[in-house]
């Protein structure tokens, strides 16, 4: 699923056609590698997406060479929207398979605003039981990140 203008069954991914400019966007950034342009249906205004150009469905198929570049463009697209929307922060969030609506990596850059009600609105939090438990959720995962199916 890494080549470009992947389809998800028939059907040419959204992203893409942004991308190809098959359809149209309100595009803020526009780079070799990246397009960043606003969420049809934002969290708040100049809620913006940054994708990969190249299709990727998910972030363990993005070159890991891009996760930089997508990240530095979250965090000027964020710098912009406080110094031009007056947010006083930023959102980051990347919803991958679960959650994730369109099947083309994509970087959520949200402008926060203090008192904006989103504060928790993303997970209610749970404790690990004990030190033990804790560390035997960390020791799996350790142990995929040393083993064969490790992401390169
Ligand atoms: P997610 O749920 O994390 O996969 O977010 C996908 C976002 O993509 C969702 O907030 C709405 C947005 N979106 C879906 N289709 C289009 C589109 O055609 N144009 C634009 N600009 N945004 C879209």
């Amino acid at each position: 699923m890494s080549t470009a203008r992947r389809t998800a069954g028939d059907e040419a991914c959204v992203f893409d056609r942004i991308v190809a400019g098959e359809l149209a966007a309100h595009v803020v950034l526009d780079e070799p590698e990246l397009l960043g342009f606003l969420d049809a249906r934002p969290v708040f205004a100049g809620h913006t997406l940054v994708v990969p150009r190249r299709h990727a469905a998910t972030i363990a198929e993005l070159p890991g060479r891009l996760l930089g570049p997508l990240m530095d463009a979250g965090r000027r697209v964020g710098a912009a929207q406080r110094q031009g929307l007056g947010a006083d922060g930023t959102l980051l969030l990347l919803n991958d398979i679960v959650s994730q609506s369109v099947p083309h990596v994509h970087l959520h850059v949200v402008p926060r605003r203090r008192g904006d009600g989103l504060r928790g609105f993303l997970w209610p939090r749970r404790r690990y039981a004990d030190e033990q438990e804790a560390e035997a959720v960390a020791a799996t995962v350790r142990a995929c990140l040393a083993g064969p199916g490790a992401v390169p």
